[in-house]
């Protein structure tokens, strides 16, 4: 049996406006100098300047399922690895607001939904531009906001993401295939891997690595009212990460468990709630985190209508 490997199988990331592709975690686009809390505070993020207030609205583009399927797949089952990896993410300050079989995605990363989903051939410009990237590539969009509130409600100034498109490369999945059931598996974790770049989440295996210790495996304890204290430049990064695109370590020839993952690790939830910090308090706090709870599960399963 013939491999690819691993490190060209899982996703890289490119950004219109980023310089360079980008544990513990690290960011995209890797922006901002200085030490890690103003680095970590202008780091590019949604905010409610750029439409996280009514959850981020996800278009999951008309024929991408069909275009994933592989015989022995349902496309329930296919729409289901989707959802599952977007969903992944959220939290009472994170939330998607999924529309299926939409038909007003459209390439462009401030375009069409806040977020787009596409699925397309390897000869699709994206990937022929960015071949490195075999299985996924996430576009963010990016600019500077003097008033971009962090979500525990500080005032803040940095780098909004104001939208990102997704593309899933149809001819990687066909090639999975020979992994049977688990192949799905992957696309879940491609989809939390690319859904990670499209919140401001980098590789920790080639970008700064930023935790509150040394050891990447470690949960990371965030205080919400003050979601950069104590992180720290750590050059420690868990090689299993999602967010890395070496997940096996350096030689990795067969896959790894790290492969199949389709839940958030530690690095990945450390990232998200110092971009995100969820604020725990009765006020206004729970009343935002609600408020998006209860769109994103009133909302996250509509279906578009043709
Ligand atoms: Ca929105
Ligand atoms: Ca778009
Ligand atoms: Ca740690
Ligand atoms: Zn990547």
């Amino acid at each position: 049996m013939e491999w690819r490997p691993i490190h060209a199988w899982l996703a890289a990331a490119a950004a219109v406006l980023a310089p360079a592709d980008a544990g513990a975690f690290a960011l995209f686009p890797e922006y901002g100098v200085g030490s890690p809390a103003t680095v970590l505070e202008e780091a590019a993020r949604w905010s409610s300047t750029t439409g996280l207030l009514d959850g981020i609205q996800v278009g999951l583009g008309a024929g991408v399922v069909d275009a994933l399927l592989v015989p022995g797949d349902t496309p329930e089952a296919v729409e289901g690895a989707i959802v599952a990896g977007i969903l992944a993410w959220e939290s009472p300050a994170l939330a998607f607001d999924i529309t299926l079989d939409a038909p007003g995605t459209v390439e462009g990363a401030d375009s069409g939904f806040e977020i787009d989903v596409f699925a397309v051939t390897s000869d699709h410009p994206v990937f022929l531009a960015n071949p490195s990237a075999y299985t996924g590539l996430a576009v963010p969009s990016v600019s500077y906001f003097a008033d971009r509130p962090l979500t525990n409600g500080d005032p803040s100034s940095g780098y909004g993401i104001t939208g990102a498109d997704i593309y899933l490369n149809i001819d990687s999945f066909e090639f999975l295939a020979i992994l049977g059931a688990g192949r799905l598996d992957v696309l879940t974790r491609v989809v939390i891997h690319e859904f990670g770049h499209a919140i401001g989440l980098g590789h920790p295996n080639q970008s700064t690595n930023y935790d509150t210790d040394t050891d990447p495996t470690n949960a990371m304890p965030i205080d919400p009212n003050d979601p950069f204290a104590g992180v720290m430049v750590s050059a420690n990064f868990d090689p299993e990460t999602i967010m890395s695109n070496e997940p096996c370590g350096p030689n990795p020839g067969l896959p790894c468990a790290a492969v199949f993952y389709t839940s958030l690790g530690p690095d990945e939830i450390g990232g998200r709630d110092v971009l995100y910090p969820v604020v725990p308090e009765p006020a206004t706090g729970a009343l935002f985190g609600l408020g998006l709870t209860a769109l994103g599960g009133a909302r996250r399963r509509a279906r578009a209508r043709p």
